[in-house]
């Protein structure tokens, strides 16, 4: 996959050295382009913004250095650039279906934002899509741009090893994982549930989908709501139902 990002602070991506897109470039499956917008002005004092048309406080983002780092971007690959990712919190929320789309492009451009915004004018002449990751306010589109990169590049075939399918599998089912243990078996006094210790792979499988289905439930029940539940998920989650009624009793009695 080829991915070329726009911005101001291509600096900023040195991130991603650290994460698996340095494997991904190292085995050939990804190139990362880096298009600082400063470099498409035109003026002696290279400016990228302006104060907004109808007053205002802050700064825009003016639309024709980014259109010439763009033209240059479709320039630079054979391979055309179908989709123009616009990073801006008005875009659609990011998630893992919206990854798994983008992980099956050829090509992927990014245009992140800075300051108030940028110009009405590179949304709608320049970008394909826009992307936000969350309802929350951020400076700039280069991490949430560096977000998105990691999880699209992580799906791409041969990026991680054999773990992927089978962990991808298990997302599919919209459900948070069961918890983890390792060494050593007691740690601060706490005990690792007997059951992991078991040997017992069938009781381990059903305790682990449990505590699956347990942690969904009390903590993202709009996750469980949306999830395809099999008849032993139904049956589970009757007995977590159970015991948090025993549980409810026992509180009423007191100690
Ligand atoms: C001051 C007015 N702001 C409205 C809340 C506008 C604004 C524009 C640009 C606020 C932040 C930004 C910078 N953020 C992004 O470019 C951005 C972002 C984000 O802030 N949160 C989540 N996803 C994204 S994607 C790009």
């Amino acid at each position: 996959m080829e991915i070329d990002v726009l911005t101001l602070f291509p600096g900023m991506f040195q991130a991603l050295d650290y994460s698996i897109v340095k494997r991904a470039k190292e085995k050939g499956l990804v190139t990362l382009r880096l298009w600082d917008i400063r470099d498409y002005t035109e003026d002696r004092h290279r400016t990228v913004d302006d104060t907004p048309y109808g007053g205002g406080a802050g700064m825009v983002m003016k639309p024709d250095p980014v259109y010439r780092a763009l033209q240059a971007v479709q320039a630079s690959s054979a391979t055309p650039g179908r989709r123009v990712i616009l990073m801006t919190p008005q875009g659609r929320p990011f998630d893992q279906r919206v990854a798994r789309e983008l992980a099956a492009e050829e090509r992927l451009i990014f245009i992140c934002g800075h300051y108030e915004g940028v110009d009405e004018r590179v949304r709608t002449l320049m970008a394909t899509d826009e992307i936000s990751i969350g309802d929350y306010v951020l400076t700039g589109g280069e991490l949430p741009a560096m977000v998105v990169i990691d999880a699209v590049v992580r799906l791409i075939p041969g990026v991680l090893g054999s773990e992927l399918s089978a962990e991808e599998d298990s997302f599919e089912d919209g459900l948070l994982e069961y918890p983890h243990y390792t060494r050593p078996r007691v740690f601060q006094g706490v005990e690792v549930p007997e059951v992991l210790l078991s040997g017992n792979h069938e009781a381990i499988r059903l305790w682990r989908r449990k505590e699956s289905l347990r942690r969904t439930r009390l903590r993202r029940p709009d996750l469980l709501a949306a999830a395809q539940l099999t008849e032993e998920d139904r049956r589970l989650l009757q007995e977590i139902e159970a015991e948090e009624r025993a549980q409810a009793e026992g509180n009423l009695q007191g100690p």
